[in-house]
């Protein structure tokens, strides 16, 4: 059976390792109503940072999950991982290639129970997620949302991530996406500074996962807890 201990998350902050948090901001964070904690960042990841954010994190009861894209930082003990896949990058390796290899050398110490694909869509080019996998970010809506078809109908992806990382994202394509998924659970993230875009992006994904403005605007931040849960709720009575 699949893990699915994401399926009900409807707001997710995300917290990049290699960025600092005071312990204040931190409990905001983690007792703001959230639905989980993901941990994770395109870059300066390690295994310290990692299990140091975590064990702070524990303090809390929100549950906390981890994008795992480096076996190097395969710290134990979140509630759940997620091994990214960059869907639109140009070369394998962040397709398949990384993974094969990790598990070809990790494998057996994987707690699969706990463990579930994430297929990305990057959507901006100039986020560092877009540059360190080379994603192919300017292609158009028709081609976006054939990429996403492919994951959900014949790959079967548990979640598809749209990522406009930084920038705030294009709410009809995303719209048009959700609109023709069979089966993946939709996470957004991406430019979530407010409640108003919070809103937009929960009227049409699954999870909405908000990152940089914790960091930027704190008090911001922790009104799209509820600007996602009240728009889930709309989303949730018009479908
Ligand atoms: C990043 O999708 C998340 O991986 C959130 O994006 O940092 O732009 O909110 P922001």
């Amino acid at each position: 059976m699949r893990p699915s201990f994401y399926s009900e998350w409807k707001h997710v902050f995300k917290l990049d390792p290699d960025r600092e948090i005071g312990d204040e901001a931190l409990e905001a964070v983690c007792g703001s109503g959230t639905d989980a904690i993901l941990v994770g960042g395109s870059s300066g990841v390690t295994f310290d940072n990692t299990v140091e954010l975590m064990s702070r994190i524990r303090r809390y009861e929100v549950p906390c999950a981890f994008e795992l894209s480096d076996p190097a930082c395969g710290v134990p003990g979140f509630d759940g991982y997620f091994i990214p896949s960059v869907l639109n990058a140009r070369g394998s390796e962040w397709l398949i290639g990384h993974h094969a290899a990790a598990i070809k050398d990790f494998g057996h110490l994987m707690p699969w129970e706990s463990i579930v694909g994430e297929a990305y869509l990057v959507l901006n080019p100039d986020s560092t997620a877009a540059r360190l996998t080379e994603a192919d970010a300017r292609i158009g809506a028709e081609e976006a949302v054939a990429y996403a078809q492919v994951a959900d109908r014949l790959w079967n992806v548990p979640v598809l991530y749209v990522e406009y990382s930084g920038t705030f994202g294009d709410m009809e394509l995303l719209g048009k996406i959700r609109g023709r998924l069979q089966q993946a659970h939709l996470f957004y993230g991406g430019g979530i500074d407010g409640p108003e875009k919070a809103a937009q992006a929960a009227l049409r994904a699954d999870t909405v996962v908000v990152g940089n403005v914790i960091y930027d605007n704190l008090a911001a931040a922790l009104t799209t807890v509820q600007a996602v849960n009240q728009a889930a709720k709309e989303r949730n009575y018009v479908l």
